[in-house]
């Protein structure tokens, strides 16, 4: 029978991306704690071993994998309690997770049947989780040419045959340039916050050791506690920054020697339960590659709010979390010392912001609360069970209007939300975030209770619905699209061209070509508003403006210091007048975890402009200064400019960069 609809039900609407909008794209069956994408079109997802509805081997999920191009959702099967783990990417695109809770049944309680001197053994009955304390699960992502039913496309999980040498839940994992994992920290057996309570509590509850993945070597720091998820960056000259309750510190694990630098101002804690935004501003030739870190909003409770590890001694959910704003860079190129820089503030206070690095050089910040911290409980010091306003969460006023950061705008205008929509959904504690190829961003997870929970009275459920944020650029009616992406990317050694048609821009080619970054993102894994291992960086280019109006890119390779973005998949996109293309699934680096092969950076070809390119005005073929007025405003959009005027200064002044601190 055939279905005479008005018109105005033929009109598609799905799939429409509207610039700063939602859009729903899904159920996740599992509960988004934890995120990463795998291949082009998957992203795996994980939560914590609990209730689910969705099943799989004859108990609730706690993995599953979403796939973009249908918006379909498939559940996996995850042998250990993942909840609250770390997890990185390794150097051939597969990715690796660590740690997690115990094994647990129906309330979070401990497992029904436990083998006290063989955590590899213990389980529970009810939800058939093995410990994840110790776990090490590995996944090699499958396209759509695998049979993804395929065990060479499920995840490895299997402790009894690999597992590291401590217990570790809310640990941190960071790449070394050779592409293998330190993984550091974590708790024990979980808390609220690491603290030397009872104050005779030697370790504060957590694991003072760190291992190495795939060698599973185990050292001894002489840190007298970690934190929780730890907030951990790789530094160009090869040692860790390192930053957890006020207190800054440049680690080299290889001497094992700490180097203070200054705290974080304003006693502002931005570390897990605090949970303040925080990534690695982009690299790019117009910044000389150079490391700059920013955390944005977090918590400044005082000292005894934060409580006795147990649970916090405040009401969290009135107290009001942070908008204040710090830079620092590790190693400034004038050999100053670091120092924290005042930024500017976020439009409101956010606990568990989360930043997502986009194609453009701006970064979003998503998800979190306008009060509280991170962490669930049945009750406070103050409050019992029943008098909880917020059912289990610590935090409470969900903050549903992403804001958007500019780097590079003058102090004073860098937040902006114009235009942007306000989510109705809570993204509080265990929400997610993440960059898809398309260039807008997965936002799904939250869920601030011990177990599931989506009945009508509770205020903020277990969240399984998905969406997508659309960055301003969606506005753009023409998305680039390319011809010559690598699927490849070396440190260093001979250029690559790719084009981009007439048809991908619109206005002039001059323009157009002097206004074009080429960008490689990683978006990381994601978990508790981290993305670990998230990186930025904008290759250098030239280009050539053909008669014919497309524009040929002449592309170096990435940076030949590997510490600056360690070996792995990542995300190469082309940006043109601000507008990206999709990205493109590469590997940087030889694919092993090894020692990565290095060459010096090949010379560019100098720019060709075209005098007639299309619908242009007439330009000197070697006018290389044409966009020099708006250098300054987006790293992504200018950062040529100061490529193309020192050209050939710039690769001996970025080495000196990579070895010189
Ligand atoms: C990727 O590397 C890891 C670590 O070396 C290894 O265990 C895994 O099997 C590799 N994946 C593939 C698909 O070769
Ligand atoms: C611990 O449990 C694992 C998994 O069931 C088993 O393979 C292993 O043999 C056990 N080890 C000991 C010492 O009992
Ligand atoms: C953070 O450091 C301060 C100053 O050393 C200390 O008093 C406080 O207890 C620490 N906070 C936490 C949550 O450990
Ligand atoms: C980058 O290096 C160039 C060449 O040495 C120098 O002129 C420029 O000031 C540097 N830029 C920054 C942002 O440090
Ligand atoms: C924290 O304080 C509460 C209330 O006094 C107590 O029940 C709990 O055992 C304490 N936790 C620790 C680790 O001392
Ligand atoms: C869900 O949360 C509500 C509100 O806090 C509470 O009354 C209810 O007992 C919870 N249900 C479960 C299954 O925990
Ligand atoms: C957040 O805390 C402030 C200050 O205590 C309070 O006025 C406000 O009502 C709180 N918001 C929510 C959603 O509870
Ligand atoms: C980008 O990818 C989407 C699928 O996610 C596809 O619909 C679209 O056509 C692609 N655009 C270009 C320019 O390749
Ligand atoms: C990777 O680098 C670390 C630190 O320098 C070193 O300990 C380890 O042996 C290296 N691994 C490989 C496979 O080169
Ligand atoms: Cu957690």
């Amino acid at each position: 029978m055939k279905l005479l609809l008005p018109p105005l039900f033929l009109v598609p609407a799905a799939f429409a991306a509207t610039a700063g909008s939602f859009e729903n794209v899904g159920d996740t069956l599992v509960s988004a704690m934890m995120m990463f994408l795998g291949s082009n079109d998957k992203v795996y997802i994980m939560d914590k071993a609990e209730g689910n509805a969705a099943q799989v081997n004859g108990h609730p999920a706690w993995g599953s994998v979403w796939d973009m191009a249908t918006q379909q959702t498939t559940v996996m099967d995850i042998l250990t309690n993942t909840f609250c783990s770390s997890g990185l990417h390794l150097p051939n695109g597969s990715f690796v997770t660590f740690g997690g809770n115990g094994a647990i049944g129906p309330g979070a309680n401990l497992g029904s049947q436990r083998y006290p001197d063989n955590a590899s053994a213990s389980w529970d009955a009810t939800y058939q989780d093995f410990d994840g304390a110790k776990s090490i699960r590995l996944l090699n992502p499958c396209d759509s040419s695998k049979d993804f039913s395929s065990p060479e496309c499920q995840w490895f999980d299997n402790p009894a045959v690999l597992s590291m040498q401590a217990k570790r839940w809310y640990s941190t994992a960071e790449a070394l340039a050779n592409g293998t994992i330190a993984i550091i920290g974590g708790f024990i057996n979980g808390g609220y916050i690491a603290r030397h309570w009872p104050p005779d509590d030697p370790h504060a509850g957590t694991e003072l050791t760190y291992e190495f993945f795939p060698s599973l070597s185990c050292e001894n720091s002489f840190f007298s506690f970690w934190f929780p998820y730890s907030n951990i960056f790789r530094r160009s000259s090869g040692q860790m920054f390192l930053q957890a309750n006020i207190s800054t510190t440049i680690w080299n694990y290889e001497a094992n020697t700490l180097t203070p630098l200054p705290d974080m101002p304003h006693g502002v804690v931005r570390v897990y339960p605090a949970s303040g935004a925080l990534a690695m501003l982009p690299m790019t030739p117009a910044n000389n590659y150079s490391q700059t870190i920013i955390f944005c909003g977090g918590s400044d409770m005082p000292d005894n709010a934060w409580g006795n590890f147990s649970y916090p001694w405040i009401n969290t959910w009135d107290y009001p979390a942070s908008k204040d704003c710090q830079r620092i860079t590790p190693e400034p190129a004038d050999g100053s010392s670091p120092q924290y820089v005042q930024d500017d503030d976020l439009l409101e206070g956010r606990t568990m912001g989360q930043f997502i690095i986009l194609p453009d050089g701006k970064l979003l910040v998503v998800n979190g609360g306008l009060n509280g911290t991170a962490g669930f409980g049945q009750r406070n010091f103050v409050t019992t069970e029943d008098e909880m306003p917020f059912g289990q969460s610590y935090a409470s006023g969900p903050v549903g209007t992403p804001a958007i950061y500019d780097p590079e705008a003058p102090v004073g205008s860098r937040w902006s939300n114009a235009g942007f929509e306000t989510s109705p959904l809570a993204r509080l504690y265990h929400s997610s975030a993440l960059l898809l190829p398309d260039a807008s961003v997965l936002v799904a997870g939250s869920n601030p209770n011990v177990d599931v929970n989506i009945s009508s009275n509770v205020l903020y459920p277990t969240q399984y619905t998905a969406e997508k944020f659309y960055p301003p650029y969606f506005a753009a009616s023409t998305r680039p699209a390319l011809a010559g992406m690598p699927s490849k990317l070396t440190y260093g050694g001979p250029s690559f061209d790719i084009t981009v048609p007439a048809s991908s821009y619109s206005g002039s080619g001059n323009d157009a070509a002097a206004n074009t970054a080429i960008t490689v993102i990683r978006g990381g894994w994601t978990t508790h508003g981290m993305n670990m291992g998230q990186r930025y960086m904008q290759l250098k280019n030239t280009y050539t403006v053909n008669e014919d109006g497309s524009i040929v890119l002449h592309v170096a390779q990435m940076h030949p210091n590997p510490n600056l973005f360690q070996p792995g998949p990542a995300m190469l996109f082309v940006v043109v007048n601000g507008v990206p293309s999709n990205g493109t699934h590469v590997i940087i680096g030889s694919g092993a975890i090894e020692q990565q092969p290095t060459a010096a950076e090949a010379a560019l070809p100098d720019n060709v402009l075209l005098s007639s390119a299309k619908g242009s005005a007439p330009s000197s073929s070697t006018d290389n200064t044409a966009a020099g007025g708006s250098q300054g405003h987006s790293s992504a959009r200018t950062a040529h400019v100061a490529l193309t005027a020192v050209i050939s200064a710039v690769g001996v002044t970025l080495l000196a960069v990579g070895v010189g601190l």
